[in-house]
């Protein structure tokens, strides 16, 4: 653990079972967790498969938090999460339909290029599932306003990606959309 806070962006996707009621039981259950302290999720979005295109729609989320943990405690994190939710990995496709899946996407004043941890997502900047709400947390949130994502907010807008097959999804229950 680091002495002091950092801000992170995590990628949230779930395109098995109840999708929703799996995120905000992640989403509450990383508020819980120590050297987490505060959990921003964005709107939410329902977005056509990516990668493997024959399997069932996802549902899209960014949640920036702040955070006393390292990179690889984050990680490890996130992944007991994920299997909380149900995630064998084992039994798996690459990119095929997953409860859950929790990806470390930016991390403040971190980069890695291993193989079991690469920091900045080595994927988001070519998908709209992760830009759209990442976009939105990085204009909308107060906390976020800081020097260290003007980069990243420069870099999304030069991007230009298509938002097709990215659809807001208002959810009947659960967690507050703003
Ligand atoms: N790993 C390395 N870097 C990271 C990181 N920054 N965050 C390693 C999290 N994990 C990271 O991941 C495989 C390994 O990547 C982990 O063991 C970890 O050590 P995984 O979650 O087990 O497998 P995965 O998610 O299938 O692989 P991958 O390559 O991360 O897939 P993606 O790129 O996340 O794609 N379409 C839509 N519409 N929405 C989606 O959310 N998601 C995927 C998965 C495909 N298509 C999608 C969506
Ligand atoms: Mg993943």
């Amino acid at each position: 653990m680091a002495t002091h806070s950092r801000q992170a962006f995590i990628g949230v996707g779930a395109n098995l079972g109840d999708r929703w009621a799996t995120i905000c039981g992640a989403l509450d259950a990383m508020t819980g967790i120590a050297g987490i302290t505060a959990v921003e999720p964005s709107a939410v979005y329902e977005t056509m498969p990516v990668g493997v295109l024959d399997q069932p729609k996802y549902l899209n989320l960014v949640a920036g938090i702040e955070t006393v943990l390292t990179p690889e405690e984050l990680l490890s994190v996130l992944q007991g999460l994920e299997a909380a939710a149900g995630r064998r990995r084992t039994r798996e496709i690459r990119w095929g339909p997953r409860p859950l899946d929790l990806d470390i996407l930016l991390f403040e004043g971190e980069e890695r290029a291993g193989a079991d941890l690469t920091i900045p997502h080595p994927r988001m900047w070519e998908r709209a599932f992760v830009l759209a709400p990442l976009r939105e947390l990085l204009g909308r949130i107060p906390r976020f306003e800081r020097p260290v994502w003007a980069n990243v907010r420069t870099q999304i807008a030069e991007l230009k990606t298509s938002d097709a097959g990215v659809e807001r999804w208002i959810p009947l229950s659960g967690k507050a959309q703003s």
